[in-house]
């Protein structure tokens, strides 16, 4: 026995054969009949999450891993408006999702109904598309409607730049009768995969231009893991006049590429800027996280910018976009390599001699410094298992990380599509839960608090560690500059204060160990990672004052007279 509505039954049927395996469900009444519907097909998996926020970046964090949609399922009114910061970010990450919202009949919206709003398209500035079921099935044309709007939802989730779509649900009363399903078959639309290329003159073009410029730097933002790219970026960073510029979110690893950023942009005097900025700039991949190389190419522009990407998406993230190429970058780099030539110039030895030089004063600065967050983050990434995934919090944790040369097979991520501090720890906890590979997040003490019902989910994954930087704030704003100075500092930007994690972890029953000294660190960290299948928090005590300065000054460091 399933929902006697037809159009749902055919709703969780069409999305299972499309490949949908995993629905969140938040409770309510009006969101029953999806509830039964899901719940009770034989092909998905279904998990109850209260907290509409937290479910859907529990979603977005299984999506993440996946690559493929996860549904998630509300009732109607302001449950279907916590949605909206896990839909933002999950549209600007590229990460598929089928949002289902049940809502009131179409005639009682405005009529002082209990939890109704106007519903239809209320994700309209952060959704790939948005649909509305038939409220009732009267007739085969309502049922064909029905099916194909279920088809469309999902291939315009899954193809092409993916995304989350949104189908809204309008429902009469009764909500919870039973049938036997409808044996009517279900219709399909399926969606062929295609491949853009490069014709030969377009080619042909673009390799005379290459050829004009002496410095050419590949900037990678977010992307998920991909041997076959990670290969090809090998081969063309051999060309002496290219450099191949990564972040650890672009989970793209070799040691031709430079994954540190920041440390070789703040070390450059104003007069060396110029040598080191590019006359040819090719971007891929989504967010890029470090705001010194977006101010570094704003200030030094390229004579061009090339944007790669299938979909043909393509923002102007330096201001010196001239081209987008809508075809995949590792079709890009295999058409381009065998036929430029010239391996002429020491652009790339500019770097890697600025490089090594800040690797060294690097590791000089991290010996015998103090108990701060760059300390801590430096024996945490000594810590965290081979072979993991790391999810990085937004603020200082994020950016901590990419100060540190990745040495480690791990994969990274982060929610810089939107980098809201909203639902770093329920993505985390989503991701760890599909990935089921040992997950660790770093987080500071806001996000955590922010997010802290995330811990309060039935399905919490055993296999994720979480790892707080308690700096009694958003340390962040100590750093920034403006905001350090100003006396709103403390009470309206750093919000400053004195909880810790403990209480909620004992809650949620989650093992808790909490550090505030550099010699018990390591203890504490192997203590966490001693078993694999129990989820664990360590809370770290670092000081807000001296960890800001210390991070000052390791910028200043860096800059001063090689
Ligand atoms: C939803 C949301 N609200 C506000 C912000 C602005 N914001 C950015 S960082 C930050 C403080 C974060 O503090 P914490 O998590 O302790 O990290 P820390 O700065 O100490 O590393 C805030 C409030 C945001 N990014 N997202
Ligand atoms: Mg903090």
């Amino acid at each position: 026995m399933t929902t006697d509505k037809t159009g749902i039954q055919h709703l969780a049927d069409i999305l299972y054969k499309k490949g949908l395996r995993t629905a969140i469900l938040s409770p309510g009444s009006r969101n029953a009949p999806l509830v039964l519907a899901f719940n009770r097909h034989p092909g998905i998996e279904c998990l109850s999450i209260i907290d509409e926020r937290c479910a859907a970046f529990f979603a977005l964090g299984m999506a993440q891993q996946s690559r493929k949609p996860v549904a998630i399922v509300a009732t109607s009114g302001t449950a279907a408006l916590n949605y909206a910061p896990a839909i933002a970010e999950a549209y600007y990450q590229e990460i598929p999702m089928i949002v289902l919202t049940a809502d009131r009949p179409i005639e009682f919206i405005d009529q002082a109904e209990g939890q109704s709003i106007r519903q239809k398209g209320i994700y309209a500035n952060y959704i790939k598309a948005s649909f509305e079921l038939p409220q009732e099935i009267y007739s085969n044309d309502d049922q064909w409607y029905n099916d194909r709007i279920v088809s469309q939802a999902f291939n315009e989730a899954t193809i092409g730049r993916m995304g989350p779509v949104h189908i809204n649900v309008p429902f009469r009363e009764p909500l919870y009768q039973l049938a036997q399903p409808s044996s009517s078959i279900t219709k399909i639309i399926t969606r062929v995969e295609t491949r853009t290329s490069l014709p030969g003159t377009v080619l042909k073009n673009l390799t005379e231009i290459w050829h004009l410029f002496p410095r050419k730097m590949i900037l990678t933002g977010m992307l998920h893991p991909d041997m076959e790219l990670n290969h090809v970026l090998e081969n063309i960073s051999e060309k002496s006049d290219l450099v191949v510029l990564t972040e650890t979110a672009s989970n793209l690893s070799s040691d031709c590429f430079f994954p540190s950023i920041d440390r070789v942009i703040s070390s450059l005097s104003p007069t060396e800027s110029s040598n080191f900025a590019p006359d040819l700039l090719i971007t891929f991949g989504n967010q890029v996280i470090s705001k010194m190389i977006k101010a570094f190419l704003r200030k030094n522009p390229p004579k061009a910018h090339w944007h790669i990407e299938a979909s043909g998406y393509a923002p102007d993230t330096y201001q010196s976009l001239n081209k987008i190429i809508p075809v995949r970058p590792v079709d890009f780099i295999n058409a381009i390599l065998p036929i430029t030539k010239g391996n002429a110039g020491d652009y790339q030895q500019l770097w890697k001699q600025r490089d090594k030089l800040n690797e060294e004063k690097h590791q000089e600065y991290l010996t015998n410094l103090p108990f701060s967050d760059l300390k801590v983050m430096e024996q945490i990434l000594r810590a965290v298992p081979e072979f993991s995934n790391l999810q990085m919090a937004n603020s200082t944790s994020v950016r901590y990380v990419q100060l540190f040369k990745p040495f480690k097979q791990l994969s990274y991520n982060a929610n810089r599509g939107t980098s809201g501090i909203d639902g770093c720890t329920s993505t985390a906890a989503g991701a760890a839960y599909e990935s089921k590979i040992p997950t660790t997040l770093i987080t500071g003490d806001i996000a955590f608090l922010y997010d802290s019902n995330a811990l309060w989910n039935k399905h919490f994954p055993q296999n994720l560690k979480i790892i707080i930087l308690n700096n009694s704030g958003g340390g962040i704003f100590r750093f920034i500059e403006g905001s350090s100075d100003i006396e709103e500092l403390e009470e309206f930007l750093e919000t400053r204060h004195n909880f810790t994690a403990k209480h909620i972890a004992k809650n949620f029953n989650i093992d808790y160990t909490f550090c505030d000294k550099l010699n018990t660190l390591n203890d504490c960290l192997s203590h966490l990672y001693e078993k694999d299948q129990v989820p664990g928090i360590l809370e770290i005590k670092t000081p807000a004052v001296e960890s800001a300065d210390i991070l000052k000054s390791y910028f200043k460091f860096l800059k001063e007279e090689q």
